[in-house]
């Protein structure tokens, strides 16, 4: 269904902006067509500049947990707007937040607060390298930690979308520093630290995946990722800035009972205005300035917008506590794909946990990028096309998670497995 707003919107962009987009993989290159523009949101649905309502899977790649444009969440912003943007000043509302987090995730001792999940990550490796004064660092295929250099090398998200998990740009002399193992694969770290000893300054991953679409670990396989890092002093680092406050409370730390030494975070702690965060043991935290030698910093870290944002969707969660009712519509909806996908005999994997999922097109199921590349891009493409003429966003990409909202309960969540059960018919 065409968009004619969206598209002389989008020839726009294109003069303009590379690709007609600020982030590769809004473009819908790999689901074909043209991306529609949003001009307004609320709850579970998404107003396009062609006034077309849909019933949004995105939820603008997991900042709202509470739907769109939560009156709670607006309330903060307009109450902490009224005295002023940005003041390059430690502000309450940074203590506040500090506090939220260090008491909803314990395994964080202290906290910095920075501007994406990007520099979140990068700041931690860049910690975890000087407080251990080694070089190199693991991560694991598909995984995608933002776009910083170290980390752009067999990474997810867009980068595997648009099919350049190996950056260009990015060096040999720093590639050769990341050591990339598949995840779930307890005999490649092993191998990893018995070829590398005393090198690695620490393993970073999304504990759960939600990058190469959504991946959960095999039982013990955290456990022994945890076990093999403190027995070669190496620092874990759970990139939670997709799972944190999502899976649960307290991450998905909380769920599995991991103790990591440091901790991503992002998305949901802004409200959906511009935020990260990483934290964890006092004892490495303390290595960064003004303190000691590793250095981080950031014009709007801790801006008060996005803290007072942050701040009203943590305690809305404490106050809700959410997650019982958003694994009930996330089964609800997995079970409408798989029902769908049995009578019309499409093999399908549909992982979910909680708020989180996927569908991959499939009779293998996926536990790792490989096994993720085997599934039917193709076939996800049409069935992306069908959802969304039937008012359905799905996630633009068969390597990304789909999430849901405390605002998907009840009309949204029935009609949208009445529409994706019909796509799934007229595939
Ligand atoms: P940002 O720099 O985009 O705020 O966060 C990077 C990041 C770090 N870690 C994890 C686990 C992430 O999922 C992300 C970003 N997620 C993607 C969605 N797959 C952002 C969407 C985009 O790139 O436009």
């Amino acid at each position: 269904m065409p968009f004619p707003v969206s598209d002389s919107l989008f020839a726009r962009a294109k003069e303009l902006i590379p690709g007609g987009v600020n982030s590769p993989v809004r473009a819908f290159r790999s689901v074909g067509g043209a991306p529609f523009f949003v001009k307004a949101a609320r709850g579970a649905t998404l107003v396009t500049a062609d006034d077309r309502e849909l019933i949004d899977f995105v939820c603008t790649w997991g900042p709202a947990i509470h739907g769109h444009n939560h009156p709670v969440i607006k309330a903060a912003i307009a109450a902490a707007l009224e005295n002023g943007t940005s003041f390059g000043t430690p502000n309450p509302y940074e203590v506040e937040m500090a506090e939220l987090i260090v008491r909803f995730v314990p395994s964080i001792q202290k906290v910095r607060m920075c501007n994406s999940g990007t520099e979140a990550t990068m700041s931690a490796i860049r910690l975890a390298r000087g407080f251990t004064r080694r070089d190199k660092i693991i991560k694991f295929s598909g995984c995608y930690h933002g776009h910083s250099d170290s980390l752009l090398i067999k990474a997810g998200s867009g980068a595997l979308t648009h099919g350049h998990p190996d950056s260009a740009g990015v060096p040999a002399s720093f590639a050769q520093e990341t050591i990339v193992l598949p995840y779930n694969d307890r005999a490649a770290l092993d191998a990893a630290f018995a070829a590398n000893p005393g090198k690695i300054a620490c393993v970073i991953l999304e504990p759960y995946c939600g990058n190469v679409g959504f991946i959960m670990p095999d039982p013990g396989y955290l456990a022994y990722v945890r076990e093999v890092t403190r027995k070669h002093d190496t620092v874990l680092i759970f990139d939670e800035v997709m799972t944190g406050f999502r899976i649960a409370k307290g991450g998905v730390q909380e769920r599995e009972n991991i103790v990591p030494d440091l901790t991503c975070l992002g998305k949901i702690i802004g409200g959906g205005l511009p935020v990260g965060a990483f934290g964890g043991r006092a004892d490495i935290m303390d290595m960064l300035a003004p303190l000691g030698p590793v250095y981080q910093a950031g014009t709007l870290s801790g801006n008060p917008l996005a803290m007072a944002a942050g701040i009203a969707g943590l305690r809305l969660l404490e106050e809700l506590n959410p997650y019982p009712r958003l694994d009930e519509l996330g089964r609800q909806l997995r079970d409408a794909v798989l029902a769908a996908c049995k009578a019309k005999g499409i093999p399908v994997q549909v992982p979910q946990c909680g708020s989180m999922f996927s569908i991959f097109f499939t009779d293998t199921p996926v536990r790792d990028y490989d096994t993720a590349l085997k599934s039917d891009a193709k076939l996800f493409a049409r069935f992306f096309r069908a959802a969304l003429d039937g008012g359905v966003y799905l996630a633009p990409s068969a390597y990304e998670a789909g999430f849901l909202s405390t605002a998907h309960d009840g009309a949204a969540i029935d009609r949208a497995c009445e529409v994706l059960s019909s796509a799934i018919q007229d595939l």
